[in-house]
């Protein structure tokens, strides 16, 4: 059995409790209210029980014109509805505006009941049962079940209950393995519990003792007690209605419209992208920057909005991508379906399925940007994901946002993050960039580092630093430092001692600069451990440019090494002085400059930098002022 919650719509007075009562035994209109003026005004829930101990949970919702935000906040956890239409009076408003608000929400199965059946005659219930067919034939309802029913007679009751839990059948599954999010539609404070809230669990599972945060907002609680259908239990599960009693969060904090989420991952946003449409019935088009009612799971919120498109108003019956910048943060996720009513007068005029909940200011869409929106309302958990990180640009994606951003399980997330490289994006620390980022920034790197082998053609290896800079200061630093990686494992680049090259890049000296470090290496070889400082090198070689990059080549082939404090020394040299220290005064200790002078006969001022390269090497080890030297061997 799928656990799924099945709810009302129809017109005022059409028989939706009054058929809720006779399939559950509950009586759903608790107000006072409700029962005096005779109509439903808040949601009513109950339990159905079913064949083989199965059980539906059951919303169900007011039918008057007033009331359709809170029929919307009913419907958005629907996976059956039961349309009722009253045979005596037939297809009415509500019943048109209920029908286009749970196609907008994407409800995916619908059960007609015919209700009152026992106040009219069969020829006119044929009439009424042709104008239902008529209202669906266009929909993804045309072959929803009709079921004439009366309540006062207890006809067809039998039959109706048996479609619904057929129709419960066939709903997809709700995702269990999946963030946990609970739209609250009501919260209310028990003595010696403290707040309760309840809703229908659209995905993933809530358990006691879990902590929970309450979007928008910045409450947070513990979850001290779960139930399902009014009994104790562990664990909700998605699809099931669900009443949290939490601790730490006061009944200000958490109400209709809130949404209880477990993962930190979620974020509330103010703008979203959607793909919008506008319902054929609307009475006039959708004008760019008009306020609108947006009703996104149990909220409703004012927002602008921003059409993407086109200038034009959007006509009755057409889509268009468009913004809505909302007045209060709401909590979306890609792939979410929300109702769109006019400001003044209250009239639902279409809805929209959103592509980019967590959307920066957009004013028109590139090919590219309307590419990736399409992408992360797609099948394919691949394109999903790209989609998202394409909407990134080079700022990137935060991974652990992208099961709201691309709407995905976080598994799922996982798997295709797992092949993202051969997919061409990549991971960085915290961020996942699309291939186009990726293209783009290895572009500009590559370019960056023929230019500065060019620039410095002596130069064995680019400074990174001088790479990350060719990434434009806009795009996350993450984007240049993932991508030198990504170019390093491709074998595009080479890195080495915190630079990088060309594969293969060796300096190319010109012919002129053969014959400088000619002159340089004679110079050192002839130098032996009295090398040259660098202000001491002959005016002609201090008089160039390209002595530094000189010098980097001749160590960088071997001939000479730093030993620091601006002193080259011939390799030779060096390796014959480390040989002789170590005949002459291994085992010996308590050394000081003046032991080490007969063995190295050369200024003070050179011996220190190289005993302390020695140091380095092992070769001398320093004990305070003094020095000693292993035994060789
Ligand atoms: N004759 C007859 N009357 C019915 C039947 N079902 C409901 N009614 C009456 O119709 C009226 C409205 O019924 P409700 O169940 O409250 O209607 P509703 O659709 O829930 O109304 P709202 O929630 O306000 O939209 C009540 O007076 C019921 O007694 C039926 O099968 N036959
Ligand atoms: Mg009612």
């Amino acid at each position: 059995m799928v656990r799924c919650i099945l709810g009302t719509a129809g017109h005022i007075d059409h028989g939706k409790t009054a058929l809720v009562r006779a399939l559950t035994g509950v009586d759903t209109d608790r107000l006072p209210e409700e029962k005096a003026r005779g109509i439903t005004i808040d949601l009513g829930f109950a339990a159905m029980a079913g064949p083989a101990g199965a059980s539906l949970g059951v919303v169900d919702v007011p039918g008057h014109e007033d009331f359709v935000r809170t029929m919307v906040a009913g419907a958005t956890g629907m996976d059956v509805v039961l349309l009722v239409v009253a045979a005596d009076e037939g297809v009415m408003p509500q019943t048109r505006e209920h029908l286009d608000i749970v196609r907008i929400l994407d409800v995916p199965r619908m059960v007609v009941a015919l209700t009152k059946v026992d106040l009219v005659d069969e020829e006119w219930l044929a009439l009424v049962a042709e104008d239902v067919r008529e209202i669906l034939a266009p929909t993804p309802f045309a072959q929803a079940p009709v079921v004439a029913t009366s309540c006062r007679l207890g006809t067809g009751l039998d039959e109706l209950k048996a479609r619904l839990f057929e129709a419960a059948a066939q709903a997809r599954a709700r995702v269990e393995d999946d963030l946990a999010r609970l739209p609250v539609d009501r919260s209310f404070t028990v003595p010696g519990i403290g707040t309760v809230v309840t809703g229908t669990l659209w995905s993933g599972t809530v358990s006691t003792g879990d902590r929970v945060r309450a979007l928008p907002g910045s409450g947070e609680a513990r979850v001290r007690s779960v139930q399902v259908h009014g009994h104790d239990t562990a664990t909700a599960r998605a699809g099931e209605r669900t009443a949290l009693a939490l601790s730490g969060l006061g009944r200000e904090g958490v109400g209709r419209g809130h949404v209880v989420v477990t993962d930190p991952g979620w974020a509330a946003t103010s703008m979203v992208t959607l793909r919008a449409r506008m319902l054929p019935s609307a009475s006039r088009a959708l004008e760019s920057g008009e306020r609108v009612r947006a009703l996104v799971g149990t909220a409703e919120v004012m927002a602008r909005c921003a059409l993407l498109e086109s200038r034009e108003p959007l006509e009755p019956g057409s889509a268009a991508w468009i913004q809505l910048r909302f007045e209060s943060p709401v909590l979306a996720r890609a792939g979410d379906r929300l109702v769109l009513r006019t400001y003044s007068p209250v009239r639902t005029f279409g809805g929209g399925v959103v592509a980019e909940p967590l959307a920066p200011k957009r004013r028109r869409l590139d090919e590219g940007e309307a590419a990736a929106l399409d992408a992360v309302l797609g099948a394919d958990p691949n394109q999903r994901v790209l989609g998202a990180l394409a909407l990134g640009r080079w700022k990137g994606i935060p991974v652990a946002a992208l099961p709201q951003a691309c709407g995905l399980p976080p598994g799922a997330v996982r798997e295709v993050l797992g092949r993202l490289e051969a997919l061409g994006g990549v991971t960085a620390r915290t961020l996942a960039f699309a291939h186009t980022a990726v293209e783009g920034a290895e572009a500009l790197i590559l370019e960056a580092l023929e230019r500065e082998h060019a620039a410095d053609p002596l130069r064995p290896l680019v400074p990174l630093e001088r790479l990350r800079e060719a990434v434009p200061a806009w795009a996350s630093s993450e984007l240049a430092e993932a991508v030198l990686g990504r170019l390093a494992r491709a074998g595009a680049l080479e890195l080495a001692g915190g630079g990088a090259r060309r594969p293969g890049f060796r300096a190319a000296p010109t012919p002129d600069q053969e014959a400088a470090c000619g002159a340089l290496r004679v110079l050192y070889e002839s130098a032996g451990l009295a090398a040259p400082f660098l202000e001491e090198l002959p005016a002609d070689l201090r008089a160039r440019a390209d002595l530094p990059g000189l010098l980097r080549l001749l160590e960088a082939e071997g001939s000479v090494r730093s030993v620091g404090e601006g002193l080259l020394v011939s390799a030779g040299a060096l390796d014959a002085a480390a040989e002789r220290i170590a005949a002459a005064l291994g085992g010996r200790s308590g050394l000081g400059p003046a032991d080490f002078k007969e063995v190295l006969p050369v200024s003070r001022r050179h011996l220190m930098p190289l005993l302390a390269h020695f140091d380095g090497l092992g070769i001398t080890l320093r004990r305070g002022n003094l020095r000693e030297v292993p035994r060789p061997g």
